[in-house]
């Protein structure tokens, strides 16, 4: 697939595809915004499930190629547009980091921060696929402790995925607020293309809201 197919990122304000919109505009990358209304409870109806059956955003298409979770779409965009540079390259020695980065994320810190903000119990060491979160927490305190970026001085989309989520994550509290976490959270995100983002999602939530209260 070439990257003149076209690309279709379907979208809800103030959600986790907010990264993957900051991302298109970091890559300088040609796309087309599909709203989904989330306050309306489109997620959930026929037209969206048939595009991504989980009824979650963010979802990708890319001419017929449908990618979802944030890992895939994440490295899958970035690798599409290799002149932005905010993809190690195969070869490059930070590409295995990279890619366990983009991963871990999924994989590693999202399950953690949900059994915990449930008060669920984590399951034995050996089934979890975090480990522990103290544990889970601290690989990543280590990881950002050397800084500025995930991989030092080189930005990245992993820090677009990371950096947002950060944010979302301290503001309700599911991270501490350990100087490491809001010192990057706060210099990846202060970035112009974090805040153009920002405001044009406080615009369209506001129109969301309205949409759908004209429902009720
Ligand atoms: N595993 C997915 C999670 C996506 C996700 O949970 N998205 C939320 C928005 S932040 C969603 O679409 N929720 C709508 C719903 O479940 O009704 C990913 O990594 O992309």
């Amino acid at each position: 697939m070439t990257t003149d197919a076209k690309i279709t990122l379907f979208h809800s304000p103030n959600t986790r595809s907010t990264g993957a919109l900051v991302l298109l505009e970091e890559l300088g990358a040609p796309y087309e915004l599909h709203a989904v209304n989330m306050k309306a409870g489109d997620q959930r109806k026929p037209e969206y499930m048939a595009i991504n059956p989980m009824g979650k955003v963010p979802a990708v298409k890319h001419g017929n190629a449908l990618i979802t979770e944030q890992g895939a779409i994440y490295i899958y965009l970035a690798d599409l547009f290799p002149k932005a540079g905010l993809a190690p390259a195969i070869g490059d020695p930070s590409r295995g980091p990279y890619l366990r980065w983009m991963v871990y994320y999924g994989s590693c810190l999202e399950p953690a921060v949900v059994d915990k903000a449930m008060k669920r119990e984590q399951a034995p060491l050996a089934m979890s696929p975090y480990g522990d979160f103290d544990t889970m927490l601290k690989t990543l305190s280590d990881q950002l402790k050397t800084g500025p970026y995930l991989f030092g001085e080189r930005f990245t989309a992993a820090d677009v995925l990371w950096g947002l989520a950060m944010k979302w994550m301290i503001a309700f509290k599911l991270l501490p607020e350990r100087p490491e976490f809001v010192n990057y959270m706060e210099r990846v995100t202060s970035r112009p293309m974090f805040k153009k983002i920002e405001a044009a999602d406080a615009k369209m939530a506001a129109e969301h809201e309205a949409a759908a209260a004209k429902l009720k």
